[in-house]
């Protein structure tokens, strides 16, 4: 009997498993098709399967799909990619069908789908969905849930999709260098109903980090946290799309944190709820205001507000994470008196420039001499002059006039009259300083900028 029994559930195993990954249906691979712009493209609209409104991925694309009896197939190619960081420079990453980030994926909710992974890179991969409820053997950890897929192999994964909510892709072999070579992409699983969880724009993007050397186009792959280029979808301000939307839209923002570090990321001129993470939406009872929200290495958040009229900085507020390559790695030179020393220098270093010595804000606007294939640390210019922002920084422009669909750059707000900061022409008074209090040796010494003191005590 309970041999019986045994066998009966061992046979149910074999027919279900037999039933999951159907060979017969994978028999013939979906056309994979390739896109190699860093321009954003317009949301994908379903022409097959359930209905939904799409995403828009910053300066990315949804991947077509195919409908085969009822299944979705999606076919993702590994393979190393040249990707514009921004205007004036050029990466070799690793990326998903000619780009890195990879395409967006979107389906709905109880859709099966099944996804055909050709690997084109020199060693071998897999693919892990991240924050999926998928069967174990689907998982896509290497050794662990599957064998590798070699290069010049094609992998078949076969899942239907439990819940709604935004997940990630990524590798989950050598993943210490694929991930740091750009390999990731976003999964967007849409509602069943489409009324559920609507927003007028709902836009997507991965945070990622790459450590290149200036002058040279392929990340350090062993840099364990002090990269120099802080990147949304492998690109860096101002090489980031603006995220427009017209007043009073409901906006979505989604973001996945592929980096090795946190970002606390913060949206100007709006307070903005978290709506969802990887683990799903947030029921509307546990939401609270915020205007920074931290996402963990290995996290996703999204977050949802009504667009107010204006140009609003959206960023990482680790403010080395908004420059770019040449900030890092430079001496601190605020207050210190250079001239007689750069002239030194000069004689011995014809090239030499000394700088930062009344503050770096001058540096976005300087034309300094840059190795080939190397951005500024700050650029973008914007109508009052030098932005000074690099990395991960973009720019929410909401307008009133803004049309259903329409994503592209507004350019610069106008502000109305009287509603812009304004320089002082009057006449300059010294300040009036308050009576300071009798100060003891030790406080005075403590208040040096050079002072040796010990300023634990205070
Ligand atoms: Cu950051």
């Amino acid at each position: 009997m309970n041999q019986r029994r045994d066998f009966l559930r061992a046979a149910g195993a074999t027919a279900l498993g037999a039933a999951a990954v159907s060979r017969v249906g994978a028999a013939s691979l979906p056309e994979a098709v390739t896109q190699t712009s860093p321009t954003m493209q317009p949301p994908l609209f379903p022409n097959t399967g359930r209905p939904y409104s799409p995403v828009v991925t910053l300066n990315g694309w949804s991947l077509p799909w195919r409908m085969k009896d009822g299944v979705k197939e999606f076919h993702l190619v590994a393979e190393p990619v040249v990707r514009e960081l921004a205007p004036g420079m050029k990466a070799n990453l690793w990326g998903y069908n000619g780009t890195s980030p990879g395409p967006t994926l979107e389906a709905v909710e109880a859709d099966r789908v099944r996804i055909f992974v050709t690997n084109r890179l020199p060693e071998a991969t897999s693919i892990h969905w991240h924050g999926m409820l998928i069967p174990s053997g689907m998982d896509g950890v290497t050794g662990l849930t599957q064998p590798a897929i070699g290069a010049g192999k094609t992998f078949v994964y076969e899942f239907a999709l439990q819940r709604s909510g935004t997940f990630m892709y990524h590798p989950h072999a050598d993943e210490t260098l694929q991930i740091a070579m750009g390999m990731m992409g976003m999964f967007i699983v849409h509602p069943k109903d489409p009324r559920q969880y609507k927003a007028d724009r709902d836009f997507v993007f991965l945070l990622s980090a790459f450590d290149i050397e200036p002058g040279s186009a392929t990340p350090k792959v062993n840099t364990m946290l002090d990269h120099n280029l802080w990147a949304w979808n492998s690109r860096v301000f101002p090489g980031i799309d603006p995220m427009v939307a017209r007043t009073a839209d409901r906006v979505r923002i989604r973001f996945g944190n592929l980096t090795m570090t946190n970002h606390p990321m913060h949206l100007h001129g709006h307070h903005f709820e978290v709506t969802g993470t990887d683990g799903g939406w947030v029921p509307k009872s546990a939401r609270w205001p915020e205007v920074t929200v931290d996402v963990g290495v290995g996290q996703m958040r999204a977050i949802e507000f009504d667009a107010k009229a204006g140009d609003w900085a959206f960023h990482c507020h680790k403010a080395h994470h908004t420059m770019n390559a040449m900030g890092h790695g430079v001496p601190t030179m605020l207050g210190v008196q250079a001239r007689g020393v750069a002239q030194k220098i000069t004689q011995l270093v014809p090239d030499y420039m000394h700088m930062g010595d009344t503050g770096m804000h001058d540096m976005g606007e300087m034309q300094m001499p840059l190795p080939a294939n190397t951005l500024p640390m700050m650029a973008g210019s914007g109508p009052f002059g030098g932005i000074g922002m690099g990395g991960m920084f973009s720019v929410v422009k909401v307008r009133d006039d803004t049309k259903a669909g329409n994503f592209t750059d507004p350019g610069w707000f106008k502000h109305p009259t009287g509603t812009v900061a304004y320089e002082y022409t009057g006449q300059l008074e010294p300040p009036a300083r308050g009576q300071a209090p009798e100060a003891d040796d030790d406080t005075l010494n403590a208040r040096k900028p050079s002072g040796h003191k010990d300023h634990s005590s205070h």
